[in-house]
């Protein structure tokens, strides 16, 4: 059958209708099951394969918009755009299906992207978490300050998922039982035979609503726990890096491990291997510690089979792997031990046997306990009982050894492993940067797709002319696409000659959008003073989303908006400068960002960011990063050569010595220039409606014994000077050889890899 009757056939199928009369929302769902149709032998083929698979438990999957890369591995984009063009329809219209923002940012991306890779390199991975109703919320600007609305990702349906009612589990708190129904999600490698599994939980009401008994008591309480089942999945905790110790956060992460183990229990069951060889079979990954629940819970669960604690024991320890993503002490798991006594008793009891059997291993020292202080400490409990513990990029796995964990890593020190974070390059490159992959493709073939190492070959041609001159063309092509998308959504025109200066990323102090802010003050001030000369134009790009709760995140928003409206208003920078916050930054607009931007700010205060992936997305996309030695961006400037990128700042070792005697304000005495700067947030030139916002963000940089706390003011003039060299180097010839060194040297930095790693450093599936 040709594939304009295929999609026909499933448009009458689903709503009685041809394609041609089919409105946006129809069109996606028709072609979202052609793809799941497309890969449904393959899909039941891995499902019931005898391999010994992985389970990536994470209670976040930042998958986004899904229809073009689905379509994409499958092998059917190419046909699709053709039968959807012979019926006068244009594939872009799947531009407005909003994302699945299942996810806050770095740690659920990566989990998006390992799923992926997992499935194009075949191995046997399946993700596990919540089907929440709503997203991380929309972000709009209200007179400059963030606000919030409800992400209702599913009115577009969920036409890649497939319930399966039938493999519910109850999850039992001590005051209430909920249902727990599966929702999966074919995950489509590219050209590969494997099609993994996202299984996300939905919790219901383990008895739907009874209308009998509407009008007595009975069954108003019972309405009432009904809507607290659905409390469960209503929402994603919009916290990024920060804590927020709440029962229904707790409610959330067990309902999604108890659920996840009782199905995988159930199905090992019935396959009749006994229990001492589970980890032969199926083994874990946790997504930091929000799923370390599934530890005492299936210690729980295999003492009700009978076996004893230490029997159980002995199989979580081969079970289970943890991954570690922040270094903060503020963003470390901890539960209140009466909290969890109270509501998931029985599983207390394991920590507790846990917290025994612990300390007959380790005599004495506070540093190692599960349970201190009346609360859980969820990554002892982790390191505790996994075989390997990793952290997420080289300097990351470092600190973890040398500092954070340091005494697990004396205890044991086999189990730390790095596996340093990847994104796929399919979304990041093939789909997102269509111009320079053909490019790219017209050079050396397409193999690049699959084995991102073979852009090695690209680096020959870093001098080429013809090859640069086509560089510089995707780049502006890219570039013009953005414009217009900002401008149709934020009402600013940035003009394309100017430089993209991109920070895109959660909006969070040790990310320090502030520092890039008053960057932003002190060269508008230098140029209106005529101290800053041969500025090439530069637009200013910033996207983010504040934790709701957050409040000098939120000011930080107010501050760039406002400095937006100054410099964008002012006649004098009308040729030099434009400052632009984009609303609801998420993964679709990123898409468009990476692949116009031409520098990629990634200035983290070291020892802070436990990796970024956003630094490898524009590395990939050929853009030199500005950035400081932090997280990946060390293994992005060794991969691509230091002088390939900007690399500017304090040390991990530097900012540790300096810590020790920090004053801020000997920063501003020796720069006149950004003294003004500072002052500029409380002389009343800048307006923050009178919320005292710019007040608050003054006194975090000078009062106090934590002022300054992300050293803003120390990086300040080695930043300063980096970004004003970048700004003199854009443009030449050495310019785009170094951007094409970026691409060129990128391969590492494939989430292909990453997978490759985990499997040969800790999982050994197939
Ligand atoms: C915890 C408890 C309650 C509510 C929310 C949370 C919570 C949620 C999300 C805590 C942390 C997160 C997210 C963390 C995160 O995204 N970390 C990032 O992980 C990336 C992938 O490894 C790294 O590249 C980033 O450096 C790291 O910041």
């Amino acid at each position: 059958m040709n594939l304009n009757d295929k999609i026909n056939d499933i448009a009458a199928m689903l709503y009685g209708k041809s394609i041609k009369e089919c409105d946006t929302k129809e069109l996606y769902n028709v072609c979202s099951k052609l793809a799941v149709m497309n890969v449904s032998k393959d899909w039941d083929a891995t499902r019931n394969s005898e391999m010994k698979k992985c389970g990536y438990i994470s209670a976040e999957f930042l998958i986004g918009r899904l229809i073009y890369a689905n379509l994409y591995n499958a092998g059917l984009l190419e046909d699709v755009k053709k039968a959807l063009k012979s019926n006068g329809i244009d594939i872009n219209v799947f531009e407005e299906v909003e994302d699945a923002a299942l996810g806050n940012g770095g740690l659920g991306r990566l989990a998006a992207c390992f799923l992926e890779s997992a499935a194009t390199v075949e191995v046997p991975l399946d993700g596990y978490g919540l089907r929440y109703h709503f997203g991380l919320f929309k972000q709009s600007f209200l007179n400059g300050f963030q606000n919030e609305e409800a992400d209702d990702w599913l009115k577009w349906g969920d036409p890649f998922s497939v319930c399966r009612d039938s493999e519910s589990q109850i999850v039992e708190f001590a005051d209430m039982k909920v249902l727990a129904v599966p929702y999966d999600m074919p995950v489509i490698g590219y050209d590969s035979k494997v099609v993994n599994t996202l299984r996300l939980w939905e919790a219901r009401p383990v008895e739907s609503f009874d209308f009998k008994l509407f009008d007595d008591m009975k069954g108003v309480e019972k309405a009432i726990s009904n809507n607290k089942a659905y409390e469960i999945t209503n929402v994603l905790y919009p916290n990024d890096n920060t804590l927020e110790g709440k029962i229904l956060r707790l409610r959330q992460e067990y309902f999604m491990v108890s659920a996840t183990m009782q199905d995988f229990l159930a199905k090992y069951k019935k396959k009749g291997y006994p229990f001492s060889e589970i980890s032969e079979h199926q083994i874990f990954q946790l997504n930091d510690t929000h799923p370390v629940l599934a530890i005492p819970e299936l210690i729980r669960l295999l003492i009700l089979e009978g076996l004893s604690f230490e029997e159980a024991l002995v199989i979580a320890r081969k079970t289970f792997n943890f991954t570690n993503h922040t270094i903060m002490g503020e963003a470390l798991e901890r539960w209140n031990s009466d909290l969890l006594y109270k509501y998931i008793p029985e599983v207390y009891k394991v920590i507790v046997m846990l917290e025994e059997s612990l300390r007959k291993e380790v005599k004495f020292d506070a540093k190692y306990y599960i349970i201190n202080n009346q609360e859980v400490h969820m990554a002892n409990l982790a390191i505790y009982v996994s075989s390997r513990v990793n952290g997420v990029a080289k300097i990351h796995t470092d600190i973890l050894k040398n500092d954070t964990f340091k005494k697990w890593y004396m205890l044991y020190p086999d189990k730390f492993v790095n596996v340093t974070n990847g994104v796929t390059p399919r979304r990041w490159l093939a789909l997102n940067n269509e111009a320079l992959s053909k490019e790219i493709t017209k050079l050396i073939g397409n193999g690049w797709v699959k084995h991102l190492d073979k852009l090695d070959e690209i680096d020959s041609y870093a001098n080429n002319k013809a090859f640069k001159e086509s560089f510089k063309k995707c780049r502006a092509k890219n570039k013009e696409l953005l414009s217009d998308y900002i401008y149709k959504h934020e009402g600013i025109r940035i003009p394309t000659n100017f430089i993209f200066d991109i920070q895109i990323k959660r909006l969070h102090e040790y990310k320090r959008q502030l520092m890039n802010a008053l960057s932003i003050l002190y060269i508008y001030a230098g140029l209106k003073k005529g101290v800053i000369t041969n500025f090439k134009p530069t637009a200013f790009i910033f996207g983010a989303k504040s934790a709701p709760g957050y409040y000098m995140a939120k000011c930080i928003i107010k501050l760039i908006n406002t400095i937006a409206d100054l410099v964008n208003n002012d006649p004098e920078m009308d040729k030099l400068m434009k400052v632009v916050f984009v609303s609801n930054y998420n993964v679709s607009y990123a898409e468009r960002l990476v692949c116009a931007a031409d520098f990629s700010e990634q200035i983290s205060m070291a020892g802070m960011e436990a990796s970024g992936t956003g630094n490898m997305k524009f590395m990939i996309n050929g853009t030199p990063t500005l950035g400081t030695l932090d997280g990946a961006n060390v293994e992005i400037a060794q991969e691509a050569g230091r002088e390939n990128n900007y690399i500017f700042g304090l040390t991990v070792g530097e900012v540790n010595e300096l810590k020790k005697n920090y004053n801020p304000r000997k920063y501003l005495e020796m720069d006149p220039l950004l003294n003004e700067v500072v002052e500029s947030l409380v002389d009343g030139s800048l307006d923050d409606n009178g919320s005292g916002a710019f007040k608050a963000i003054y006194h975090s940089l000078l009062d106090g014994d934590r002022a300054d706390y992300y050293l803003c003011l120390a990086d300040f003039a080695s930043y300063i000077e980096a970004k004003l060299l970048a700004n003199n180097e854009y443009g030449t010839d050495k310019y785009y050889t170094m951007c094409i060194h970026n691409t060129a040297k990128s391969g590492k930095f494939s989430s292909d890899r990453s997978i490759n790693d985990y499997n040969e450093r800790i999982w050994h599936l197939k």
